[in-house]
């Protein structure tokens, strides 16, 4: 594995060629498996600001769109006036599920991004969008990262789902299917959606930390809705593909976490020798029989 200074472009979210945002030399600072401390103090007034703004404009979208466990959550990130601290955030993090956030400078690439999921550490990016990018941002930066993936992993079932992933990632990689499964954790960690009784509710963080996506992905007639039940439905949502700078065209809907970590107990080797010969759907193309209406 390259060391991190001589990562160029870590091949992610699809074959991106442009280089990460992130300093992944730092100094020497990063470690090899892409990891570096949170410089907290570097952050500027501007970055503190910008995280609060953020958090007050997302918080009150929340009710009627975000998913009860992420509601639940919400307030364990702490301080919402300034970036937290993720040695402070750790303490309550790793008591609850025994993960933990471990800060990294950007993008990493696969291998190491699946190993650090194994060993329930999540990356978090530890730098933050500039005002100017205040509505959009294609790269995760800490307040993604924080706002929208952290509070998912104070639910046990989840954060099992999670490592099971990263698990299945380093096995992927080593078959050459991590792109497959990439698309696995597109549909699911990024852009999931939850059946609760009272309706859809979005647990995905990419949906979850951004401002105009989860009215469309929750409420909106335009996006296809896909089940997520069967291990027929893992194979669809495999094949599925996606883009990485516009709303989603389709979600894919689960009915509890529980589902999503069984779904994930089988070996995929057989998954993916079937990808190798069903072809790829595009965004937004229904099969025949399938409604959308999940
Ligand atoms: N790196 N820091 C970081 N954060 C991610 O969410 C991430 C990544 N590298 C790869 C990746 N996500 C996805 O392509 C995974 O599905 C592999
Ligand atoms: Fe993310």
């Amino acid at each position: 594995m390259d060391s991190p200074a001589a990562v160029v472009t870590p091949a992610v979210y699809g074959a991106s060629d442009r280089p990460p945002r992130g300093d992944y030399s730092r100094g020497g600072s990063v470690q090899a498996d892409y990891t570096c401390p949170q410089d907290w103090a570097s952050y500027t007034a501007a970055d503190h600001d910008t995280y609060k703004r953020l958090y007050e404009r997302q918080a009150a979208q929340l009710s009627g769109l975000a998913c009860d466990a992420f509601i639940r959550a919400l307030p364990l990130l702490g301080v919402k006036d300034r970036i937290p601290r993720f040695e402070e955030l750790n303490e309550r993090l790793h008591r609850a599920t025994g993960w933990e956030i471990v800060a990294v400078p950007g993008l990493i690439p696969e291998l190491p991004f699946f190993t650090l999921l194994a060993n329930r550490k999540f990356p978090v990016t530890d730098w933050i969008r500039k005002p100017e990018e205040f509505d959009y941002i294609v790269e995760p930066d800490v307040f993604h990262d924080l706002f929208g993936h952290v509070p998912m992993l104070f639910d046990p079932t989840f954060a099992d789902y999670v490592q099971r992933y990263g698990q299945g990632g380093m096995k992927a990689h080593e078959l050459g299917a991590g792109e497959k499964l990439a698309r696995l954790y597109w549909y699911t960690v990024e852009f999931g959606l939850i059946r609760q009784p009272e309706g859809l509710r979005a647990y995905g963080a990419g949906i979850l930390s951004s401002v105009g996506e989860l009215q469309h992905a929750v409420r909106s007639p335009e996006p296809h809705r896909l089940p997520l039940d069967l291990p027929l439905d893992l194979l669809r949502t495999m094949r599925t593909q996606y883009k990485i700078d516009t709303y989603q065209a389709n979600y894919f809907v689960i009915e509890n976490f529980a589902q999503l970590f069984d779904l994930t107990a089988p070996d995929f080797t057989p998954l993916y020798r079937a990808l190798e010969v069903e072809p790829d759907i595009p965004a937004g193309v229904l099969l025949p029989g399938e409604s959308g209406n999940a």
